[in-house]
Parts: structure tokens; sequence; C-alpha cells
């Protein structure tokens, strides 16, 4: 059972709160995900610390020491390949990623996007809610597609937006379902229960256990 755990790259950027939910979840025996590789395009990205701290292999390719965009994937998927990565997660990974890169981890590369898709695809998404007025808002699990922040969704967490809310407090409302949907989303995808069906994604047992849709308890 062990060797079939399913080997994870996880692609960052910076902080990397989210990768870490990841690694805390994967360190559960029964997990069927194990993190193999932290890589980041990004030096300093204190995320890259903390993988260290755990014994976790990391990679850094650099985008600005590529000429240009396709050979800096090259590059970064090499590195995967070579770790024996099996599903790519990004987690606050800002490159924006071409059509080629896609396609080769078609189904197999997931990311986490701080809105309820599909409102408030790209940046910014926190200030952009509040401007509007939305009163619930959340964050978004789904498949990596090459037009950006629109493909199949895999889980959904939603939060109340409160009267006071500051871009700041929203956002960090909305991180701590990040980190309960991303490794619940990891492990719905690792196990097989997630399959992609067209635009959507169908969960294997979900009509009894409908627990893609969190809302936070506390
Ligand atoms: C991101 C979505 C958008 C951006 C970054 C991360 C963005 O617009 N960055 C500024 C431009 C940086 C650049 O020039 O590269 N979320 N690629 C594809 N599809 C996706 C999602 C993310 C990153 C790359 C996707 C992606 O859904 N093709 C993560
Ligand atoms: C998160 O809000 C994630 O949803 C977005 O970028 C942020 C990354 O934070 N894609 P971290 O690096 O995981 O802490």
């Amino acid at each position: 059972m062990t060797s079939q755990r399913k080997r994870v790259g996880v692609l960052i950027s910076g902080r990397g709160s989210n990768m870490r939910s990841l690694v805390e979840a994967a360190s559960a025996p029964d997990f069927p995900a194990e993190i193999a590789l932290v890589l980041s395009n990004v030096a300093d990205a204190a995320g890259l610390d903390f993988a260290r701290t755990q014994g976790i292999a990391t990679a850094l390719v650099e985008h600005k020491a590529f000429s240009g965009r396709e050979a800096f994937e090259r590059a970064m998927h090499e590195t995967l390949v070579g770790h024996g990565v099996e599903l790519v997660c990004l987690a606050g990974f800002m490159r924006l990623l071409t059509p080629w890169f896609v396609g080769q981890w078609r189904d197999r590369m997931l990311n986490i996007h701080p809105a309820l898709l599909p409102a408030y695809r790209g940046l910014h998404t926190h200030e952009r809610a509040l401007a509007e007025g939305v009163k619930i808002h959340g964050a978004t699990v789904h498949f990596v597609a090459p037009e950006v922040d629109a493909g199949p969704i895999i889980a959904q967490a939603a939060v109340p937006v409160l009267g006071g809310d500051t871009p700041e407090t929203l956002a960090a409302r909305v991180l701590a379902q990040e980190h309960r949907i991303y490794p619940l989303a990891l492990k719905l995808v690792a196990s097989g229960a997630a399959r992609v069906d067209g635009a959507r994604v169908l969960i294997e047992g979900e009509a009894a256990a409908p627990d893609a849709l969190l809302w936070p308890t506390a």
C-alpha cells in the first residue's frame, strides 16, 4: 500500500503555507500521496526552507535563468519527471503555464485559487470581492487547464464576508479553508475517487458524503 502512494511535486513561488498543509496531511500513514519534491521558481521562497527542514527534496528552477517560457518549463518538467513525480500541485506558483506544460500534466495538475470559481478568476480576488459587496467568498481547488483559473473543480469551501473585513482579514479567513480543502482535494485525486468527466469532476461516493463543500465551523 505504501508503495502505491502517488508521488507529488508541489510548485511554489513564495510563502508556501498551502504546500505546508499538504506536507502535514501527507505525513499521515494512510494518506494516498507523498510529497516527493518541492520546486520553486524563486530562490528565496520561504516555503523552500520549510521543505528542507522536513527533509523533502527541493529544486530551484529560476524562470529568469532561461531564454523563454518554454525552456523554463522544459527544465521544470525534466526535474519533476526526474523525481518520479506523478501529480503536480500548484501552491502559490505565480508563473502562467503554456498549453505545452499543461498538456504534459493534463488531469494530473491541481491548483488552489482564493475565490469561489468561476467568480473572481485572476489576481486580487479579495479586494475585488469586497469592492463588489459579495456576502459569500471562498476558495477552489481545480485541475489546471490551459485557460487560467478555468479547469474542472474538485473542491470548494465558502466563508462569510463580514462587515468590518479588509482584504487581509478576508484573505486570512479564506486561507484557513484553503488549508482544509487542498489536502482533501489531493486525497480525492490521489486515491482515484475524483475523476474528470468533461468540464466537471465526478467524485465517487459524493452523494453519500458531500465533503467537497465545506463551511467553517469556528
Ligand atoms: C495564477 C494565476 C494567474 C497568475 C499567477 C498565478 C498571473 O496572472 N500572474 C501574473 C503573470 C505572470 C507571468 O507572466 O507568468 N494561479 N497556468 C495555466 N492555467 C492555470 C494557474 C496558476 C498558474 C499558472 C494556471 C496557470 O489555471 N495555464 C496559478
Ligand atoms: C494562496 O492564497 C493561494 O490560494 C493563491 O496564492 C496564495 C499562496 O499562499 N494561489 P501560500 O504560498 O500557499 O501561503
